[in-house]
């Protein structure tokens, strides 16, 4: 029986966002691989190493199970899924192993045009429709307000106008979004980008002697696009 060489297994996002720049900083750091749309597990050829690609929100998970070595995602996903594993109790721990200097965005209250802002505690007793309610809580609770939550996983904009909710949580980056539903941002919460983690538990003398390759490679790309 032969007994194969441990891979390095990375968890990328498969499409969104994130994928496009995930994809091309692993090309730059010289990795070839063959990506089509319904391999989710793709063999990099020049290096011990495997992409497997999921939802974002599912990368976290991946890692703090050890289920992947690595991963990169938003710090959002990645703080969202570490307040709610904290909540019930389930692994939750993991090294962020680098910055990375891409899926920069911001996550922000934003209300009605109309509404009229006088600072936080004038949204307390309100109800925002989110996808990362657990944010949200921190947020409220560091800053002293009470506010309910309904949970949204997209068109999160739609919800002061439809009834749903009086204010929205959610990521912004241009900020075009909020203004094509009529809502101004009011309150940032949480500063986002993307970020490479590693799971916590050691990765083992051959892994990381690949992850000592890929690394440098990586700080090199960030650095050369600053
Ligand atoms: O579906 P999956 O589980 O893979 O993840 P996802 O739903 O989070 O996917 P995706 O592709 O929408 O976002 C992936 C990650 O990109 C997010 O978790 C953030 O870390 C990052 N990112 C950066 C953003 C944005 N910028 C962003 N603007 N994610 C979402 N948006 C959305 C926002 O929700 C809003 O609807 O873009 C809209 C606002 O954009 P502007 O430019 O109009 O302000």
């Amino acid at each position: 029986m032969t007994i194969s060489a441990p891979r390095l297994r990375i968890a990328m996002q498969k499409s969104g966002r994130l994928s496009d720049d995930t994809q091309a900083l692993l090309k730059r750091c010289g990795l070839k691989l063959n990506v089509t749309d319904r391999r989710l597990l793709a063999h990099v050829s020049n290096l011990p190493i495997d992409i497997m690609r999921v939802r974002s929100s599912d990368i976290p998970g991946l890692v703090m199970d050890g289920v992947c070595d690595l991963g990169i995602v938003g710090d959002n996903t990645l703080e969202e899924e570490e307040l709610s594993r904290a909540l019930i109790g389930s692994k939750n721990d993991y090294i962020k192993t680098t910055p990375l200097n891409f899926g920069e965005c911001r996550f922000s209250i934003a209300m009605p045009e109309e509404f009229e802002y006088t600072g936080l505690a004038c949204l307390d007793g309100l109800r925002f429709a989110t996808t990362y309610p657990q944010l949200l809580k921190r947020f409220a609770k560091e800053n002293g307000i009470n506010v309910e939550f309904c949970l949204l996983k997209g068109s999160v904009e739609v919800a002061p106008r439809v009834g749903l909710a009086d204010g929205i949580c959610d990521l912004v980056s241009t900020g075009a979004t909020l203004e094509a539903n009529g809502l101004k941002e009011v309150a940032e919460v949480f500063r986002s980008k993307a970020s490479l983690i590693q799971r916590a538990e050691p990765l083992g003398d051959e892994k990381q002697d690949i992850l000592n390759t890929l690394l440098p490679r990586i700080q090199g790309v960030m650095k050369a696009k600053e």
